[in-house]
């Protein structure tokens, strides 16, 4: 590898194995309430490492369907769960279908603590759609009203600033 590709690695954070898989550093918390960065691309053989700061979040794998529920597939098996953690999660990617995760610390997913790995770039299935569930802008069952209401505060905003202009 050039020492060019070498720099831009280390500049992207990427630390690259003996057996060319990659370990991808992914910041939990901290100022914000996200995971940094909040959506990568993974290969079959590279690791993803959640690094936990303080704030007692979690890294748990749930559905595109259902972005703040655990995952459980149609035979039952759950998914992935670091846990509430301090320290560090390190899970291994076996292939490239996309896995969504969230933080299941109280209202955190609903806040838009989200994070994916291999989501669509283009399409239905993407990072932002993801986030927009778990922030309930697409989902029927309760979150629509919240959406709602806040298209509703905007436009009485809109309409109290129009009055302020008129007068
Ligand atoms: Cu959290």
């Amino acid at each position: 590898m050039s020492p060019s590709t070498f720099t831009t690695m280390l500049f992207l954070g990427l630390a690259l194995t003996v057996n060319g898989s990659i370990d991808h550093n992914v910041t939990v918390g901290g100022s914000q309430l996200t995971f940094n960065p909040s959506n990568i691309s993974a290969q079959a053989g590279d690791t993803v490492t959640f690094q936990f700061m303080p704030g007692n979040h979690t890294a748990t794998q749930s559905t595109f369907e259902q972005p703040c529920q655990p995952f459980k597939s149609s035979s039952g098996q759950g998914g992935f769960d670091s846990g509430f953690m301090q320290s560090t999660y390190t899970i291994d990617i076996s292939d490239v279908t996309p896995i969504w995760v969230y933080c299941k610390q109280g209202l955190h997913c609903r806040e838009g603590m989200v994070f994916s790995i291999n989501a669509d770039v283009a399409g239905s299935e993407t990072y932002s759609a993801f986030k927009a569930r778990a922030m309930g802008g697409t989902v029927s069952n309760g979150g629509a009203g919240r959406a709602v209401v806040s298209c509703f505060g905007v436009v009485l905003g809109l309409f109290i600033l129009a009055e302020g202009w008129m007068l």
